[in-house]
């Protein structure tokens, strides 16, 4: 495998530092609230934009999700973290976390995480914000999230097993448990109880009793005492900064083609990551929403084993997706295997082999037209450097030949529907060190300019690298 997925660890902090004056502009003329949200089936690389943006933004929240998502990073010295819960811009000191009101909350998994963190150097006392708003999420979601999944057989989600819908299903059935009710032990066991029955009476599977009650009312006491002076009512925070002129980015998981409303339902996560969930998931009024950057996820694999994807297959380029549901570029067989396996396409949370295809632009153009995005990130760029060619999914069409004008709702129609792709040449040469948009070969430049050309969204960030400093702004 040719693509190492390391960051080049030395002098990524000077690069930063240096980021050239067209790219610091670029960042200073980011709105005061702006969010960084996926576009595609999630794992665009949404976390290092976040990251590298961080420093310019007073606040970085998250506002859907759970524990479901995984942002990786990379420090200046090119030391990785997984994040799940805690928002990617933790690693840098100034910044404000929030996780919102809109996020569903395993506490052992977020102290879990502090304490990773904090293990490795990154102080998080009192820079995380916990909405006394937020829903808890307990270990029994978790286990009916995977008793459901074994109930629908075949037609399972493919869920990530966190929890996450059992608990978005309790928050609007209205017997959900938050945030601030754990200042209130007296009436916490009580409504534990009625959610536990709920699950045991609907899961012939889960075993509940009164001593498992009374564990976890004990747990969640612990669990109450720690969390205290992380609560806040972050809604007010977020907007009161926002009255003080104070920058907010807020940070995606998951992405649109995952909403519970606009993605490929019912495969498809329980929350909004696409732009609505940021006022529902935080608070924040529409109109003070500002630049919103879409991360394109754009991976292309050129030599494996020494040997061109291109000679063997005719095909160039990949997109990735983690569960079950249409994925109309996917690339079945070998050649995807042959893709997952070079582009370490695995899971952050979970480690599941993400399933491999083309860019699809027409599915790009419905997550723009959702979000209204101002420019987007173009991706990994950088591991498609040796392909002779690059190929686009530009349309799609009927099983009849007529063509599909916007993203079908009707999964039939998605499943019967065919590609049309569109073929680009390559340029063949190693991009990962490159800073410069005008230094990029020519054919890498075109391979852009068309993406923005299709999507009539223009590319504002380029990814050359998973490290902090592998980033050109155009
Ligand atoms: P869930 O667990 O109820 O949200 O699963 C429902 C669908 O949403 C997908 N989903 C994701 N897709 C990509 N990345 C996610 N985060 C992890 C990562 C995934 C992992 O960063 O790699 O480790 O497996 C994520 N979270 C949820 C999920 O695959 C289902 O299709
Ligand atoms: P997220 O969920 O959108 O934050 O993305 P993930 O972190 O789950 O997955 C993206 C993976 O790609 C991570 O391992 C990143 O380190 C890596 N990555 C991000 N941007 C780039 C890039 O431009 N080039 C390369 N080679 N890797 C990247
Ligand atoms: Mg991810």
């Amino acid at each position: 495998v040719l693509c190492s997925a390391r960051p080049a660890a030395a002098s990524s902090a000077a690069v930063v530092e240096q980021a050239s004056d067209s790219g610091l502009a670029r960042i200073e003329s980011l709105s005061q609230v702006s969010g960084v949200l996926g576009c595609q089936w999630g794992d665009e690389g949404k976390g290092k934009l976040v990251d590298i943006l961080a420093k310019h933004f007073d606040v970085v929240a998250r506002c859907q999700g759970g524990a479901n998502a995984g942002h990786t990073i990379y420090n200046a010295e090119g030391k990785k973290f997984a994040l799940h819960l805690i928002p990617s811009g933790i690693l840098n000191e100034e910044t404000t976390c929030v996780v919102g009101n809109g996020v569903v909350v395993h506490l052992q998994k977020m102290f879990e995480e502090i304490d990773n963190l904090e293990s490795k150097g990154v102080s998080c006392k009192g820079r995380i914000l916990v909405s006394d708003r937020a829903h808890l999420l307990f270990d029994f979601h978790q286990e009916a999230d995977g008793l459901r999944e074994a109930e629908l057989a075949k037609s399972f989600i493919g869920t990530t097993k966190r929890g996450i819908g059992p608990c978005y299903s309790s928050k609007v059935i209205r017997n959900g448990i938050r945030v601030s009710d754990l200042r209130h032990m007296d009436t916490f066991p009580e409504k534990l109880d009625i959610l536990l029955s709920d699950a045991a009476s609907r899961f012939p599977g889960f075993n509940y009793s009164p001593d498992m009650l009374r564990e976890e009312v004990e747990r969640y006491k612990r669990f109450a005492e720690r969390l205290e002076p992380f609560i806040a009512d972050t809604v007010h925070f977020i907007n009161e900064s926002i009255s003080y002129k104070k920058k907010i980015l807020v940070e995606g998981g998951q992405a649109t083609m995952l909403d519970i409303d606009f993605g490929t339902y019912p495969y498809v996560t329980s929350s909004s990551p696409s732009a609505g969930g940021i006022c529902t998931g935080l608070g924040i009024a529409p109109r003070v929403l500002g630049d919103l950057i879409g991360v394109v996820f754009e991976k292309n694999l050129l030599k494996i084993n020494g040997m061109s994807i291109l000679n063997r297959t005719g095909v160039k380029a990949y997109t990735t997706r983690v569960g079950s549901g249409p994925f109309p570029t996917e690339l079945l067989g070998n050649v995807g295997e042959l893709l997952r396996v070079a582009g370490h396409e695995f899971g952050t949370t979970t480690g599941r082999p993400r399933r491999c295809g083309w860019l699809d632009i027409l599915a790009l153009k419905y997550c723009c037209q959702i979000n209204g995005f101002s420019s987007l990130n173009l991706t990994k760029l950088d591991v498609l450097s040796e392909f002779p060619e690059i190929q686009l999914g530009v349309a799609y069409e009927h099983a009849d030949g007529t063509p599909i004008k916007s993203f079908p709702a009707d999964l039939r129609d998605l499943e019967q529907s065919r590609v049309e792709y569109e073929t680009l040449p390559g340029w063949q040469k190693d991009i990962s060190s490159i800073r410069n948009y005008s230094d990029l070969p020519k054919a890498a430049r075109q391979y852009v300019e068309r993406i923005e050309e299709l999507v009539g969204i223009p590319i504002h960030y380029i990814g050359v690298g998973p490290g902090r400093d592998a980033l050109i702004y155009k």
